[in-house]
């Protein structure tokens, strides 16, 4: 454990990282005059960072009117125009790049590499967009009939409403945005009530952006609030498709209320992530992985490793390794050199760890290491833990639903038919991997794993923007940034153009 920074430290760090984005301190003192005001709070310290200003139901209401009144004119935008504006935004994400990720490890406790890694991930995602800008394919189709051309075009769907969650809280809505503005359609924005400012950042730059490049004011605008700012933008008919991160209770409110108004919606929510270990695996390797997909970003992402399979030859040696590399971990504030794990988001989080911890134990589960809260003499209001390794005897109930905190849980197999069967025994279905030598295991895994990501020799976070994310079961099926994810913010039309001068009808039926 380390030295824990100074509460003016950390508004040193976080007022120098919103001057830098373009947004102006006042925010931090906005909500004690506003109608509507939601607190800020860095988990670092667990204590406030200011009262923003927040939307009504009214303001919210008013912003969704201006991004449709923008789509009508950005739709006509030639799409390789459109892609101008992410360019420039990547270009002004890469010039920010530590100012931006500063805000991110003050709100949401991340280390300052994690920190830039999601920064990074922005402007990947922009250059990917950039291309797809020029890529919005249709295909063509020989038509039955003479004098026909058959053919597939995609255009803009009207306004996104995008929920993100405080874990990712500004990465995900680029995935969403960069792909979305490409398309051609306006974006709202719901970020996390847990990290406003790092949102707040992101969006000054894309603001600038959008200024420089003649794009309609209010194409992109940020609601701020709590639940019901969320409820409102999910409830309104003018939101085409709501891409929703975060849980799966969060998803089964979201995802009816748009099916009742035969809106679309784009889900990912709870991972409950499993790894094989294999007996020909290369241990040092794997080790590495497991640690850092399992105890990286203290168990905060959808991706992280949650449920260990491991050979029953190899476990006791492998877990033992484990636990011995747990212990190096360095536990306190991110803002801090070596620190590898930060805090907790709240004590909401920190209870629903312990609550899984007691539940894992009356399930036969024994407590390897970790589990406890540290650092809570100095910062009290704050939620630091040591990350946790706990054996279960088999697959037991607590491990099938997910605890947004570094817990982890291990059991062991005989054959891989079993390992697989553990590993798809959950009703989640995001991210999973293997890590074995042997070529016929890992085609296997690849073609049995139920998820939406499989790995092979690499842990279950850490996707690449090239790659479509998301997942299956109650992960809720979407998938965000790459390949052909930018289908989802487009509709589709199937068209016939007749050049032939006659009117044959398809099928070969008559009439007149
Ligand atoms: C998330 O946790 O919601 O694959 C996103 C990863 C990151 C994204 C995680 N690239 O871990």
């Amino acid at each position: 454990m380390t030295a824990l920074p100074t509460d003016q430290t950390i508004t040193d760090l976080l007022t120098g990282g919103l001057k830098a984005c373009g947004v102006d301190t006042s925010v931090l003192t906005a909500g004690s005059s506003a109608a509507a005001s939601l607190p800020a709070r860095s988990p670092i310290t667990g204590q406030s960072l200011g009262t923003l200003a927040a939307d009504t139901k009214e303001s919210a209401s008013e912003k969704i009117g201006a991004a449709a009144e923008a789509f009508a004119a950005w739709r006509d935008v030639p799409a390789p125009v459109r892609g101008q504006l992410v360019q420039r935004w990547g270009q002004l994400l890469g010039e920010h790049k530590e100012d931006l990720a500063k805000i991110i490890t003050v709100e949401a406790g991340k280390t300052p590499s994690e920190a830039a890694g999601e920064v990074q991930e922005m402007i990947d995602i922009c250059e990917f967009a950039l291309g797809q800008s020029r890529q919005l394919w249709g295909k063509t189709m020989p038509s039955e009939r003479p004098g026909h051309r058959l053919m597939e075009t995609w255009h803009p769907l009207g306004v996104v409403g995008v929920i993100s969650a405080f874990n990712f809280p500004v990465a995900v809505y680029s995935w969403n945005t960069a792909l979305a503005l490409v398309a051609g359609d306006a974006v709202v924005w719901k970020p996390s009530e847990n990290a406003v400012l790092a949102a707040l950042g992101a969006q000054s730059l894309l603001a600038c952006a959008a200024a420089e490049v003649g794009a309609p004011e209010g194409l992109v605008p940020v609601l701020v609030g709590g639940r019901d700012i969320g409820d409102a933008m999910v409830r309104d008919e003018r939101v085409a498709l709501v891409s929703a991160t975060g849980s799966v209770r969060m998803g089964r409110e979201v995802g009816p209320v748009v099916a009742e108004r035969f809106g679309r919606v784009l889900l990912e929510l709870g991972g409950n992530n499993g790894a094989i270990v294999a007996p020909s695996a290369d241990i040092d390797l794997a080790l590495r992985g497991v640690v850092f997909a399992a105890a990286g970003t203290a168990g905060q992402r959808c991706t992280p490793l949650r449920r260990l399979i491991v050979h029953e030859s190899i476990a006791d040696d492998f877990v033992g390794k484990l636990v011995a590399a747990y212990k190096t971990l360095s536990i306190g504030s991110p803002t801090e050199d070596g620190v590898l794990v930060g805090p907790l988001i709240n004590e909401g989080s920190y209870e629903a760890m312990q609550a899984a911890l007691k539940q894992a134990e009356s399930e036969g589960g024994t407590v390897l290491t970790g589990g406890a809260r540290v650092l809570d003499d100095e910062r009290p209001d704050a939620h630091y833990v040591e990350p946790a390794v706990v054996r279960m005897p088999t697959q037991t109930s607590v491990m099938e639903s997910e605890t947004f905190a570094p817990i982890l849980y291990v059991v062991t197999y005989s054959d891989l038919d079993e390992a697989l069967e553990i590993h798809n025994g959950v009703p989640q279905g995001l991210s999973s991997a293997i890590f074995t030598s042997e070529l016929a295991e890992s085609e296997k895994f690849l073609s049995r794993s139920d998820c939406g990501i499989a790995n092979v020799n690499i842990g279950t976070s850490g996707a690449e923007i090239g790659g479509a994310f998301g997942g299956e079961k109650e992960t809720g099926g979407g998938r965000e940034s790459g390949t052909d994810s930018w289908k989802a913010y487009m509709r589709q039309a199937t068209n016939t153009v007749n050049y032939s001068g006659e009117l044959p009808l398809a099928q070969g039926v008559e009439f007149l």
